[in-house]
């Protein structure tokens, strides 16, 4: 957990930010992974805001809380908050997926802040898990963390890594599915069925909570409240919209990396403004 000076009211204030921002340097570089951008951007403001146990300026302190996001291609929603946690200027994404730019559409390692290469979906977890293993090892008491796409979970590696995380009683393990329920090209019902998640995991040995995936305060409760059980891997299903923020990309599966046109960015930002004057 980190002690954070930012008020609740700020938090949520900087969620609109976040998604302001990951949307203008999408619509600056002409590309992006919009949507699911959208739909994970609240779990990393609480992640990065009051989560991890990080500091930009000591990246590699071997008992920070490591965090690999294994839905790498919204590395939108990253980039634009290891920027503002300050692991490097927020003017570098000027150059997003700009020629020898490392701000490229998938995360690297020669971008300060980010633990791992992912972007081939199913190899983030499989990771975590051997990061975990090699916690215990050391006795260290930090975290691990990792962020799953719904449309990544059938990946087959990632069910290796639920049996091994159960077999090695990883509860240093924070599994966090994105469940917006869409994928590229359809639902989750009609690409691959994964239902019902909660019993499967529970089978395979894990803990499971489900919180709504938009909701600050119980996203960092679940985060923040330690191991659901001991000995066990814990998973949290977080229940998300893809496009979450802006009304004409909500559930719209046009918007997987769709780029907005000069009208439609003007009224996302204007949908986000307004978004910001309820808080
Ligand atoms: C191994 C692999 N296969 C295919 C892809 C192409 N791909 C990128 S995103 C995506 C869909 C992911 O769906 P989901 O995890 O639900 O993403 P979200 O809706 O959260 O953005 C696919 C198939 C990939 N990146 N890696």
């Amino acid at each position: 957990m980190i002690t954070n000076k930012m008020t609740n009211k700020e938090l949520h204030l900087k969620s609109v930010y976040l998604r302001k921002n990951l949307l203008k340097y999408i619509y600056r570089a002409k590309a992006g992974h919009t949507g699911g951008s959208l739909s994970c951007i609240d779990i990393l403001n609480v992640l990065y805001n009051r989560v991890l146990n990080i500091d930009p300026n000591n990246f590699k302190d071997p008992d920070r809380d490591r965090y690999i996001q294994s839905k790498g291609h919204s590395v939108e929603a990253l980039y634009v908050t290891l920027a503002d946690r300050g692991f490097f200027p927020e003017s570098d994404l000027e150059t997003l997926c700009r020629y020898q730019s490392h701000y490229i559409g998938h995360p690297t390692k020669k971008v300060n802040g980010v633990e791992q290469n992912t972007g081939a979906l199913g190899h983030g977890l499989p990771i975590c898990v051997g990061e975990a293993i090699a916690a215990k090892i050391d006795k260290r008491a930090h975290r691990v963390y990792t962020l799953l796409g719904d449309g990544e979970l059938p990946e087959g590696s990632n069910w290796e890594a639920f049996l091994a995380a159960a077999h090695y009683k990883l509860d240093n393990l924070y599994t966090i599915l994105d469940y917006n329920k869409q994928q590229i090209t359809g639902s989750n019902a009609e690409v691959m069925n994964t239902e019902s998640i909660p019993d499967k995991l529970k089978s395979f040995g894990w803990a499971v909570r489900e919180v709504d995936g938009h909701d600050l305060g119980q996203l960092e409760e679940t985060l923040n409240n330690g191991y659901f059980e001991y000995g066990k891997p814990n998973f949290i299903i977080a229940h998300t919209i893809k496009g979450k923020g802006v009304s004409f990309m909500e559930g719209n599966l046009k918007w997987h990396h769709g780029v907005p046109n000069p009208e439609q960015y003007e009224l996302a930002q204007s949908e986000l403004t307004e978004a910001e004057t309820l808080i």
